[in-house]
């Protein structure tokens, strides 16, 4: 059992946009196992990451931001990792036996240069950069991604998913939380990358099961982003 600090009684603070893939995995986290925590909205299309008092507390001007009783964290991979050891969760999110554990480690290493990366920059090429730049879709550029997407896809299947119900064992673990939240954001332009993938998809019903309603709630936002480019069709 994790040692609980909610110091005085204080809950954890997190500062999040639900459109950004880490900030839903780790408000997943937050919310179904119950650990005490406020939620401070940061709207990045505002660009409230970027005032003065955000700055203050992460330089790097990105979120998600945890900060325990003073004690500033930033990296979703890292704020998850915490949340898991220092409060008292149910230990398979974070496994304390050596082995197990480096798999979850193995897998976060992995992610953000793979699953993160290649599933990011289709969202950005289908969103963000039209939208910022008022420009049509660079169909050349799509279909590249795309396609490095394909062998993230392929990987997490053959390597990851080969025997076993989640990426890093039989149970679920901060590692399917980043990785579902990445995997779920092309969503936003009514894409769903895993439409040929069954045993993603099987993996994605499985992850959605274990968290419970915390999946659509974090998602909310990102289904209400679908849902406008769709009736706009
Ligand atoms: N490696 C970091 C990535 C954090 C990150 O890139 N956050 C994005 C949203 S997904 C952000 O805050 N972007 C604002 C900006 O770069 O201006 C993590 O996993 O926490």
């Amino acid at each position: 059992m994790g040692s609980i600090s909610m110091a005085a009684g204080r809950p954890v603070q997190v500062y999040l946009d639900l459109l950004s893939q880490p900030c839903r995995a780790v408000y997943i986290l937050l919310t179904c196992t119950k650990i005490p925590h406020k939620v401070h909205a940061v709207a990045l299309r505002k660009g409230e990451h970027r005032t003065p008092e955000f700055t203050n507390m992460n330089l790097m001007q990105k979120v998600p931001v945890l900060v325990d009783s003073g004690f500033i964290l930033t990296e979703s991979d890292a704020i998850l990792k915490y949340l898991a050891t220092q409060y008292d969760v149910p230990e398979h999110w974070y496994p304390r036996q050596p082995q197990q554990r480096a798999r979850v480690d193995e897998y976060t290493a992995w992610h953000h240069t793979n699953t993160r990366a290649h599933a990011a920059k289709v969202f950005i090429l289908e969103v963000l950069l039209p939208r910022h730049m008022g420009s049509a879709v660079d169909k050349v550029a799509l279909n590249n991604a795309l396609s490095n997407l394909k062998n993230t896809l392929d990987k997490l299947e053959t390597m990851f998913l080969r025997r076993q119900p989640f990426l890093c064992g039989d149970d679920i673990t901060v590692a399917d939380l980043l990785a579902i939240c990445e995997l779920m954001q092309p969503l936003g332009a009514g894409r769903d990358i895993l439409k040929d993938h069954p045993q993603l998809q099987r993996w994605r019903s499985r992850v959605q099961s274990a968290v419970g309603k915390s999946f659509d709630e974090a998602h909310a936002v990102l289904y209400a982003l679908r849902d406008r480019r769709q009736a706009k069709m």
